[in-house]
């Protein structure tokens, strides 16, 4: 496939935080691994200047999902703790990047960056139509930010060399990913973008 990159089209990076990584609180395995691909496509999209986005779980220390506050999950990216902040080595464009927290109140969860948050908004304002989306967890925050995206009309483009999952329960990502697709989403990798 060959893509050309325009005006209309976003990078949204999913949740590329300390505590995700292989050796935080709730590891994906490799996730520090596409820290390096991620870069290419941000400073890509940088370059062409389109906007791109970055989300975070961005937790309260009694947060739902957390064991003892209803949920499942061990405590994980607080805010303003070293776990919620950002991969040290992922490019941080210093203008034009949009940071998108999610999961901020105590009562609600959200696995998407389109929950809860102004995420539609800021792509409707900049008449954004196409969304590329890598980052973690692939069965998790990255498949519900990916058919979020697509509910909202958005033609959603997955970067397949920019993901890494966790796989609770084996199959999950592969699952994931099947799911993705049904719902129409396409899977890329980098060499299917051109200038
Ligand atoms: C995530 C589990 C709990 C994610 C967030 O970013 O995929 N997973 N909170
Ligand atoms: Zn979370």
């Amino acid at each position: 496939m060959k893509l050309k990159i325009n005006d209309f089209d976003a990078l949204i990076v999913v949740d590329m935080q300390n505590d995700f990584m292989p050796d935080g609180v709730l590891p994906v395995p490799d996730a520090d691994k596409i820290v390096p691909v991620l870069n290419d496509y941000i400073k890509f999209f940088k370059k062409k200047g389109n906007p791109v986005f970055f989300t975070r779980d961005w937790h309260p220390e009694d947060h739902i999902s957390f064991k003892g506050f209803g949920g499942i999950w061990p405590p994980h990216c607080i805010q303003e703790t070293e776990g919620a902040m950002f991969h040290p080595d992922l490019y941080l464009p210093p203008d034009n990047k949009f940071i998108i927290s999610k999961g901020t109140s105590k009562d609600f969860d959200a696995y998407s960056g389109f929950q809860g948050t102004i995420l539609n908004d800021l792509l409707k304002e900049r008449g954004i139509r196409r969304i590329f989306v890598g980052g973690v967890a692939t069965d998790y925050c990255v498949k519900n930010t990916v058919v979020g995206g697509l509910n909202l009309g958005y033609e959603t483009f997955v970067l397949e060399d920019a993901i890494k999952g966790v796989d609770v329960n084996p199959g999950d990502v592969e699952r994931a990913i099947s799911y993705m697709m049904e719902k129409g989403a396409v899977f890329i990798n980098k060499n299917d973008i051109v200038g």
